[in-house]
């Protein structure tokens, strides 16, 4: 057993971005450049000494491989114990479960989320602090700074270990749990929900179909829904993952979900449909004929949470991601309990989980969670819309009506531009942010502009700054569109349009989301010169 120090040389493309660093395979292949980042990981957090940690990714390609090679450097780094995911696999809300179960110094995550897989596509990599969630932003700079000044890397000459027994096995001084990745996560569940009650709903003839895009979810969905739940077999579609997610992208979107949508629209819709992304985290939630918006989901989930065990004695807070619908806002003010709006990216949620200010947490990009984990949490979300549904013995869309009717809706939708070659895409944004001031006080297609910013957060826990977090255009009428560029994508520049539309209670409830919100997509366009600066008529991606 020896350790070896590896001389390297730094690479200047090691930022993480909303959720960690992520690159295409073959850049993580490249010589050095995974244990780059793995080091400059060890170095920020003061190295590895007496540390355990947790270890797991959403199973794509090159995750077997980085597990080896995290575990040799982790004990080159003096790790003492890591609990790693039964062949490298934790769903990020898992791994952030165990991190809380376990007490761990953090973990590490592998996984590029709701992109692609495959030789030729993505993988990723994150730290999540002893809290279980993503590190703040102190701690990616500090593993940016470092991974620009690294001159040599730890790791220990070593056998790779068996990733598939499940048990204790040595790397040198350092031992390993390979743990069952779906156990404790289940217990957790088990712990919030009425599942005696939500058996007897899949009894009663209650049908669902989820979809696990052959990515992470698939092993908790089925031991979960179809296990413990007794949902009927093949309620669980895509359940296994597979390296390459079956060749889709495993985002749960209109487009990428689109056999789950087409069901859900059509004769035979099941009474629910629901899907998760690469990692688990995500979750998307159809009733039949309704696609829920992430946004409505969080507010609906909100106002009803209370009907779950693990959620009866109410909420502290709710908190969103600032170009998150404020569906949300209105609910916490009903219920006479704080909201708060945080930039996007779910590391922003910790301080206010750990503090006790908010309970659940949000964001438009079909992300739900709660004080549970420190990570959105897809099946948890899935299971608390059933538990709200077997309390209330309503459908989903009979649900959203009456939120609708209760609170007004908030008519939202989010335009994606993918691919765009990154030196128009920020002239674009520097274009806007140049006039944001000026717009104050014109009129647009009949909307008058209330403010224009470029949205800044003040955490009101530790008082840091996040600064440059998305432009933000909000009119009289209380409609808005915000605009940032994407801090996850491995190829050019994508632009997200984020536009929303307030229609009281007592107003028209039924319109079609597009068509309600045609004015501001109108203006945003012209105000931003979408169209004229990235040459596309159209959105990649509409959701
Ligand atoms: C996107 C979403 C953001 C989410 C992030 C990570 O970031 O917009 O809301 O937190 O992905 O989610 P961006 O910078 O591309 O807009 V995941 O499920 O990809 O870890
Ligand atoms: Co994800």
């Amino acid at each position: 057993m020896s350790v070896q120090t590896v001389k390297t040389t730094p690479f200047t493309d090691q930022k993480p971005g909303t959720s960690g660093l992520r690159k295409k395979v073959k850049v993580f292949q490249g010589q050095h450049y995974l244990e780059n980042f793995v080091q400059s990981i060890f170095t920020a957090i003061g190295g590895g000494h007496g540390k355990t940690l947790v270890l797991g990714g959403d199973g794509r390609f090159y995750n077997p491989q980085a597990v080896q090679t995290i575990l040799k450097m982790a004990a080159a780094n003096g790790v003492s114990r890591v609990l790693v995911g039964r062949n490298g696999l934790l769903s990020t809300p898992a791994a952030s479960a165990v991190i809380r179960k376990y007490e761990t110094s953090g973990g590490i995550i592998l996984s590029a989320s709701h992109n692609p897989a495959g030789p030729d596509e993505d993988f990723g990599i994150k730290y999540n602090i002893g809290n279980g969630g993503p590190a703040p932003e102190r701690i990616t700079s500090a593993i940016f700074e470092e991974s620009k000044k690294i001159s040599d890397y730890s790791i220990l000459d070593w056998p790779d270990i068996d990733l598939d027994r499940l048990g204790g096995q040595m790397v040198g001084d350092m031992s390993v749990d390979i743990i069952d990745p779906v156990a404790d996560y289940q217990v957790l569940m088990e712990s919030l929900f009425d599942f005696g009650k939500i058996r007897a709903l899949f009894q009663s003839g209650f049908t669902l179909r989820f979809d696990a895009m052959s990515a992470a979810t698939g092993p908790y969905a089925k031991a979960i829904l179809e296990g413990a739940l007794g949902a009927a077999p093949g309620t669980v579609v895509n359940g296994d993952p597979l390296e390459d997610f079956g060749g889709h992208h495993p985002d749960p979107n209109p487009v990428h979900a689109k056999a789950l949508f087409d069901l859900m629209y059509g004769e035979d819709a099941p009474d629910m449909g629901a899907a998760s992304d690469g990692d688990g985290d995500r979750n998307i939630i159809l009733g039949r004929g309704l696609y829920v918006a992430p946004s409505d989901s969080l507010a609906a989930l909100a106002a009803n949470a209370h009907l779950a065990p693990g959620y009866k004695d109410g909420l502290k807070g709710i908190a969103r991601s600032m170009p998150t619908s404020r569906a949300a806002d209105r609910v916490a003010e009903a219920l006479g309990i704080p909201s708060f709006e945080t930039p996007t990216g779910w590391k922003f949620f910790g301080n206010l989980l750990d503090a006790d200010m908010a309970t659940l947490c949000g964001e438009e990009s079909a992300g739900t969670g709660s004080n549970h984990v420190r990570e959105k949490d897809g099946l948890w979300a899935v299971l608390l819309w059933l538990n709200i549904i077997a309390e209330r013995k309503q459908s989903i869309p009979e649900i959203m009506a009456e939120h609708w009717h209760t609170y007004g809706r908030n008519y939202y939708s989010r335009h994606d531009y993918e691919a765009l070659e990154v030196a128009p895409a920020n002239a674009l944004m520097d274009a806007l942010r140049g006039k944001l001031s000026s717009l104050v006080g014109q009129t647009f297609h009949g909307e008058t502009v209330a403010s224009a910013d470029d949205f800044a957060y003040t955490d009101p826990v530790d008082g840091s700054v996040s600064t440059g977090q998305g432009l933000r255009v909000a009119f009289e009428s209380g409609s808005r569109f915000v605009i940032r560029l994407s801090g996850t994508g491995t190829v050019g520049a994508t632009l997200r349009v984020y536009l929303e539309r307030y229609e009281p209670k007592g107003g028209d409830m039924g319109m079609d989301t597009q068509d309600a919100l045609a004015t501001i997509i109108t203006i945003a366009d012209e105000v931003a010169e979408i169209s004229a600066r990235t040459g596309r008529d159209a959105p990649t991606v509409i959701s």
